[in-house]
């Protein structure tokens, strides 16, 4: 089972429109809702390659009910610690006419430290009955700048690997518990080693340092190049065949799942690198964040190439 959290759940609201118009009144042609944060694309990309998943994290209010409902896979288990603030919704503003988009993250409503208690041993209680966890996102007014430290080290303690998908000081502090995963972007990784770096061989170099900090599993998305992934056996590039996408937001989240299924799966460094960049290929290719039309992810698995930089 992979347990996810998602301290800060979203109704994802992508608003498909043509010709947006800043100054003008636009009229929204389809809207389709999703049950989002990170840890929930996670969760639906994760229980879609066929992995039981128990999802965790805050919801509340007339929206939390509502995200719980729009969680329809059986394999995805609701185990959410419910409070009264109001689930908050991120929109993604979708322009047909040029295929661009656009993010508007709310940053969510104050949760108190009841319910971080709450939270915490709800986690802990689950925790129990897992194989791997994944803590995906942004936290919410109210909950402690360190508690991603704190769900690092209950991991280690129960042996249990974690992969962690945040940003900014956030992850900086989370990689002082050394997670088993972790996925920074290019200023996250100048942040963490100290210095920036232009050009491939220096990402490896950063990468390298990264891992051999104590950090098993390093990667760094390189968008449609693929991905670069440091580990105990080197520095390897994956990259999946060309693709024209339809909507990239949330193929990061739905990479860290296919990591998530690799690893509860106790499949090879290679299979895992395979299929985590299939299933964040396909996903570029559904336009719903999250999601994946398995015929894509198929069709795309054996085209992926993989090979040894370092
Ligand atoms: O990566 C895409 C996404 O998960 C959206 O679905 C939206 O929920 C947003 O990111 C949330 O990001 P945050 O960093 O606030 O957790």
């Amino acid at each position: 089972m992979i347990l996810t959290v998602t301290l800060n759940t979203s109704i994802d609201k992508l608003y498909l429109m043509t010709g947006i118009k800043p100054e003008t009144v636009m009229r929204v042609k389809e809207v389709h809702n999703t049950a989002g944060g990170k840890g929930l694309n996670v969760s639906r990309v994760a229980g879609k390659l066929g992995e039981e998943i128990t999802a965790t994290g805050f919801v509340g209010g007339f929206n939390g009910k509502y995200l719980e409902s729009l969680v329809d896979n059986p394999l995805v288990r609701c185990a959410f610690t419910h409070v009264d603030a109001e689930t908050r919704s991120c929109i993604n503003c979708w322009d047909l006419s040029d295929g661009k988009s656009t993010e508007y993250l709310e940053p969510g409503a104050p949760v108190t430290g009841e319910d971080v208690a709450r939270f915490l041993a709800d986690f802990n209680r689950e925790l129990a009955g897992a194989d791997v966890v994944t803590i995906s996102g942004s936290i919410p007014e109210g909950a402690p700048d360190e508690i991603y430290n704190d769900l690092i080290r209950s991991c280690r303690k129960a042996g249990v690997p974690v992969l962690v998908d945040t940003s900014g000081n956030r992850l900086i502090s989370a990689v002082k518990e050394k997670p088993s995963f972790i996925k920074p972007n290019e200023d996250e990784i100048a942040q963490l080693t100290g210095r920036s770096f232009s050009g491939r061989e220096e990402a490896v170099r950063a990468l390298i340092e990264l891992h051999e900090s104590g950090i098993p599993y390093v990667v760094l998305s390189l968008g449609a190049e693929g991905a670069l992934l440091a580990c105990d056996m080197g520095v390897f590039h994956g990259k999946p065949p060309k693709i024209t996408p339809r909507n990239t937001v949330g193929c990061g989240d739905s990479m860290v799942a296919g990591f998530a299924v690799g690893f509860a799966r106790h499949l090879s460094m290679a299979e895992t690198f395979r299929m985590a960049l299939a299933v964040s290929a396909a996903s570029a290719l559904s336009l719903f964040t999250g999601d994946f039309d398995p015929a894509d992810y198929d069709r795309l698995y054996p085209e992926v190439s993989i090979d040894k930089v370092y």
